[in-house]
């Protein structure tokens, strides 16, 4: 075999690296030079009656994409290891479990893909739909499941995705025979949205109930459409959805560790779990990412054959201004900013019929404090 030439490999990987940078960086400019144009003309009034409000309607959409490119090339500069190596197939993690139960496995009524059912169903309904659930639980009554999993959900002012939600998630993963919690993490009102740590909240709620096999951190909005796409965990963390219908049933791009992922509790621990300090949209799912990464596992997709998901559109929460900024300041504290120093108010747990109401307060300028001192320059 011929031997590495590890000197000239690096050297290599470093002048692609700067030319990637510097591409990326031309291209970036040229767009937004293109942009600011446009709303130049756009501004003056002959352009304005002329098209009739047309040209408008073309900016915001060209502003749009100009927003989503400059966001897409940042991420490839700042999460430079993007592969996803697809170590497990689908075999190899269902094999896994057999010792654990005794459910047949795979399921016998497995439907396949099936479309979205977006009818808003009131939950009165639906509770008398789903009477096989009891205190958001659900375990199978003639076999052991082969996995425990709870489904924690990131949550805020949402009704009728909740809805949706329940209304296809639970007749899913109730015909995949797996026992399953359902928990609806709510963030009062007062600071901005803070999705990893309502991710955090829900696994340590999770867990006080009962040993958990697998915590399934899950979008209210991204809904699996393939009863093939298993919420199990395997060796290393699962990524669900692969082909989501908001991207045109692909992943924006290759790192993307939002929407559905699965975790063993060992996994979630040895990651430290989600950052606490992104607030606002965006950027805890690539931190989550980077972590996994860190921690020697490798996020997979070994149901990505299965992994079409439609999305419930809703309008989004308010951007995280720092977010960029806190995915470079995260190399260095993650392993002090996660489960380890988790720290709300829980102000209300609730057992309703098909999911546990977990209400909990987040002190924004307490947990902001803390990342003061974890980020003051005398500290390694
Ligand atoms: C990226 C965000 C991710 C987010 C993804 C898809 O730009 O957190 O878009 O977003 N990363 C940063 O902002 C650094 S989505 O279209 O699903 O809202 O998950």
């Amino acid at each position: 075999m011929k031997p590495l030439n590890i000197t000239s490999q690096a050297k290599s990987k470093r002048s692609d690296k700067s030319w990637y940078i510097l591409s990326a960086g031309l291209i970036i400019s040229v767009t937004v030079i293109f942009i600011l144009d446009l709303q130049f003309f756009a501004s003056t009034n002959f352009i304005r009656n002329t098209l009739n409000g047309k040209m408008l309607e073309v900016l915001s959409a060209a502003d749009n994409f100009t927003n989503r490119f400059i966001d897409t090339m940042k991420h490839k500069l700042i999460i430079i290891d993007s592969d996803i190596p697809d170590s497990a197939s689908e075999q190899h993690v269902t094999d896994r479990f057999s010792n654990h139960g005794n459910c047949t496995w795979p399921p016998l009524n497995l439907q396949g893909r099936t479309p979205l059912n977006r009818t808003d169903i009131p939950i009165e309904k639906l509770d008398k739909k789903y009477t096989f659930m009891a205190d958001g639980h659900y375990k199978p009554k003639n076999c052991t499941a082969y996995q425990k999993i709870a489904i924690v959900v990131p949550y805020r002012d949402r009704q009728l995705q909740l809805r949706i939600f329940l209304n296809n998630v639970i007749p899913r993963i109730h015909r995949q025979q797996l026992e399953f919690g359902i928990y609806i993490v709510e963030q009062t009102a007062g600071s901005l949205f803070n999705r990893g740590m309502l991710s955090n909240i829900g696994f340590v709620q999770a867990m006080k109930d009962m040993a958990y096999d697998c915590v399934v951190i899950h979008d209210l909005d991204i809904l699996p459409e393939d009863d093939r796409n298993f919420y199990i965990c395997g060796d290393n963390p699962i990524h669900m959805a692969t082909k989501v219908e908001k991207f045109k049933y692909r992943v924006p791009y290759h790192s993307f560790a939002g929407g559905i992922s699965t975790f063993s509790r060992k996994q979630y621990e040895d990651i430290n779990g989600f950052p606490n300090q992104f607030f606002g949209w965006g950027g805890e799912d690539d931190e989550l990412f980077a972590r996994i990464k860190r921690s020697n596992y490798k996020m997979t997709r070994p149901f990505d054959a299965h992994g079409h998901c439609g999305s419930v559109q809703h309008s989004g929460q308010r951007t995280g201004n720092d977010r960029m900024k806190m995915l470079q300041i995260s190399r260095k504290i993650w392993k002090q900013d996660g489960l380890t120093d988790l720290e709300y108010n829980l102000v209300e747990k609730r057992r309703k019929q098909l999911y546990v109401w977990v209400y909990a307060d987040i002190n924004m300028a307490k947990v902001r404090e803390k990342l003061k001192k974890l980020n003051s320059p005398s500290r390694k």
